[in-house]
């Protein structure tokens, strides 16, 4: 298991040096941040990354994300160009030692909260869902911060209209598209392909998603089986989904794991939920038990600790403060020390 930290490139409030004080950091996960969508990623600004990690020290292994142009999801006929752009992009950061990316397929939205200064009884501020607060959204004016990428309402709106009619079965053919296009890049380079799980793992809005259960997984790799096919196992998003057996879903698919984002939910009732510290004992996903899951099948490789609170007076990233985290990666390297020690 290789230890990683995400980091939002230079802009970041959180140093590289201080990413490399926490003990067993091994290296960050980045990616650039100042490309469009679709274009590729030139060399000069991955080169550039990749020297200012060198200099901290820590590796630079692992990309999230490299985005998916809307109109790959929507199979419009630009996407032969935009999957040709991602395959060079693949192409390039392969020359930088970049070994795993990570990408989602969710159609115009990402990860999805409700809340993201929930305000816990002990001061912590973190990110909440509550299905009453998502019920009372108005998806055709929705400007939430703390996305990837976010939109102008008229661009969302029309995003919208050009999902409608979109069916699990053409998006997922639609990624099936993608990852054939992209695979060959990945055979070249030997980088790993890790989808991230939709978050929550349901359809909002009324847009399919296709990424958050086991049977999704199964589909994924009977059509696609390429050995580069692979997954971000993500506690978080997947354990929105009560339905979801998250140790069983690690054991099954360990050999597909290429990274894994470990971070606590604590539900409040059958739907609402925040997030919390890492510890098992402090929520819902067994972490512990994902872990010792991982381990047993022979993960080996990438962690992440995940969302954190913001603690200790911090104010910073929702979700992405540094206390939190750090002490999220400390937890996480003694269950991985203990489980490979004594089971
Ligand atoms: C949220 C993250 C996601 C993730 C993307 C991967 O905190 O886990 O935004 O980076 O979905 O493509």
């Amino acid at each position: 298991m290789k230890m990683t930290f995400r980091w939002y490139g230079e802009t970041d409030s959180i140093s590289l040096l201080y990413i490399k004080q926490i003990p067993g950091m091994s290296g960050v996960v980045t990616a650039v941040y100042d490309t469009p969508v679709g274009e590729v990623w030139e060399e000069e600004k991955i080169s550039h990354l990749k020297e200012l990690c060198d200099k901290a020290g820590l590796s630079m292994e692992v990309i999230e994300s490299v985005p998916v142009h809307e109109d790959i999801k929507l199979g419009k006929p630009s996407r032969d160009r935009l999957i040709a752009n991602y395959a060079q992009t693949i192409r390039n950061l392969g020359k930088y030692g970049v070994k795993c990316i990570c990408y989602n397929f969710m159609p115009v939205f990402d990860w999805f909260r409700t809340d993201l200064h929930f305000v816990q009884e002990n001061g912590a501020v973190c990110l909440a869902y509550k299905e009453s607060d998502f019920q009372k959204l108005d998806k055709k004016n929705l400007r939430l911060p703390g996305w990837d990428e976010s939109y102008t309402p008229e661009q969302l709106n029309g995003l919208l209209e050009e999902y409608e009619g979109m069916t699990h079965e053409a998006l997922f053919e639609n990624l099936v598209y993608f990852l054939n296009g992209i695979l060959p890049a990945c055979d070249e380079t030997g980088i790993d392909m890790a989808i991230h799980p939709d978050d929550p793992p349901w359809d909002i809005f009324g847009l399919p998603r296709i990424v958050g259960r086991q049977e999704d997984y199964d589909k994924l790799f009977a059509a696609v089986p390429n050995k580069h096919n692979g997954i971000t196992f993500c506690a978080g998003s997947l354990g929105a989904g009560r339905f979801n057996d998250l140790p069983k879903m690690a054991a099954k698919y360990a050999s597909r794991i290429y990274f894994a984002h470990l971070r606590q939910l604590k539900f409040v009732n059958e739907t609402d939920f925040y997030e919390n510290g890492h510890r098992t004992a402090d929520g819902n996903v067994d972490i512990y038990a994902i872990v010792k899951a991982l381990v047993k099948n022979g993960f080996d490789g990438y962690v992440r600790p995940d969302h954190g609170r913001n603690i200790w007076g911090e104010e910073g990233k929702p979700g992405y403060g540094l206390y939190d985290r750090a002490l999220g990666a400390a937890y996480l390297n003694g269950l991985f020390e203990a489980v490979k020690k004594n089971g």
